[in-house]
This record gives structure tokens, sequence and C-alpha cells, in this order.
């Protein structure tokens, strides 16, 4: 099993259909000397309201299935005034009512506070499974900003931030302050730590 290339640079496989995540996920990961590559495998999504187990599911599966250690992302928007929704139907909500659906959901409510989760799972051929969260908080804007990103990011401002949402920043702003961002680098400190071999 090959798990590092030429430069002794670690190669992580991770398991999306989504280009923005492979690029955030490099950008997070670059201080590690971590290379992503976008895996196009089978994701089996399973049905909970919890994104760890949907994250682990999917990875321990697409791990059996392809023979190596993989990753696999997930991450949702939850809205405080909405209960939490969308939050682990974030793609589906996306999909069909999309940004502007939310906004309407949001017509005259002022108390707008949200955050992202995103929940990395790095699972192993042998069944075995490491999660790694990260949490931005943040508010929903009263209308669409900007265009780089992905999703929900022209709606999203992060407390941390310059009140600029994510789709006004660049990509490398983004990853400093977002859920996955956090998330990356928590698990690439875990695996340089843990050693890529065993
Ligand atoms: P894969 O499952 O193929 O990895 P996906 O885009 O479907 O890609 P998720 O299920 O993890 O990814 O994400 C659910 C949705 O949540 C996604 O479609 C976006 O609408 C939204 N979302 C997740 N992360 C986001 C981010 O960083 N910025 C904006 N929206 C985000």
């Amino acid at each position: 099993m090959y798990l590092k290339d030429e430069s002794d640079r670690i190669i992580v496989n991770l398991v999306t259909g989504n280009p923005h995540k492979v690029k955030e996920a490099s950008i997070s990961l670059r201080e590690f000397n971590i290379e992503v590559r976008m895996l196009k495998v089978r994701k089996v999504e399973i049905q909970s309201d919890n994104l760890a187990n949907i994250a682990s599911f999917a990875a321990l599966e697409a791990a059996k299935e392809v023979g190596m250690p993989v990753v696999v992302e997930d991450a949702g928007l939850f809205i405080e005034a909405l209960n939490g929704f969308p939050g682990p139907y974030s793609s589906y909500v996306y999909k069909t009512i999309g940004v502007q659906g939310i906004l309407k959901l949001l017509d005259g409510i002022n108390q707008r506070n949200a955050y992202f989760l995103s929940v990395v799972a790095y699972a192993t051929p042998q069944g075995r499974c490491f999660t790694f969260e990260g949490r931005v908080y943040g508010v929903i804007s009263k209308e669409p900003r900007g265009s780089g990103g992905f999703g929900f990011d022209p709606i999203f401002i992060p407390n941390e931030g310059d009140g600029r949402t994510f789709a006004e920043m660049t990509t490398e702003e983004k990853c400093a302050l977002s859920h996955r961002g956090k998330a990356f680098r928590k698990f690439g400190a875990w695996l340089v730590r843990r050693g890529v071999t065993r």
C-alpha cells in the first residue's frame, strides 16, 4: 500500500464529488505536507441526524471497497431559529430550495445565528475509523453576497471575520476560519503524529 509520494509527502484520498472540498482540504493540509487526491468512488450515505455517523459509515465502506485508507468529509449548516435545520439535510435542501429558500424561511427573523459543522472521517480497510470535528459560528446575511466558494457560502458571515460572507473571501481566507479548515487541521496534526504506516 503506498501512502507517500516521491517527495515523501503523505497522500490522502478524499472520497467526494465536490471539487471545492478537495481544494479546501488541500489548503488546510498544506502545512502538514499532506497532499489530497480526489477519489470518485460510490459514497454510501445513511440517513442519520448525526454527521459523524454518516461520515464514518461512508468512509468505512469506501475504504473496504478500494482497499486503502480513505477520508470522507461531511458538513452541514445549522440555523438556530430553524432548530438546527437544514443540518444533516443541507445537501438536499441546497439542491431543492437553495440559498433563496433559506432566506425566505428567515424572512422577518432578526435572530440569524448559525453554525457550520464539518466531520472528517478517516477509515482503514481493516475497519478502524477516527473522526475530527470543526465548527464555525456566524450569522445568515439578509441577501447573498460574493461569488466564491460553494453552497451556502454567499449567505454565511463568520463571527471571527470582518463582516464579509465566505463567498466574498479567498479560499485561503475561508479555510483559516472555516469548519472544514478546523476539522482538516485537527486531522492533519493527528495523522502526522500517528505516522502513516501503521
Ligand atoms: P460530497 O458529499 O460529495 O463530499 P457535498 O457537496 O454533497 O459533497 P456535504 O454533503 O458534506 O457535501 O455538504 C452538504 C451541503 O452543505 C453542501 O451541498 C452545501 O450546500 C453545504 N455546505 C457544506 N459545506 C459548506 C461550506 O463550506 N460552505 C457552504 N456550504 C456548505
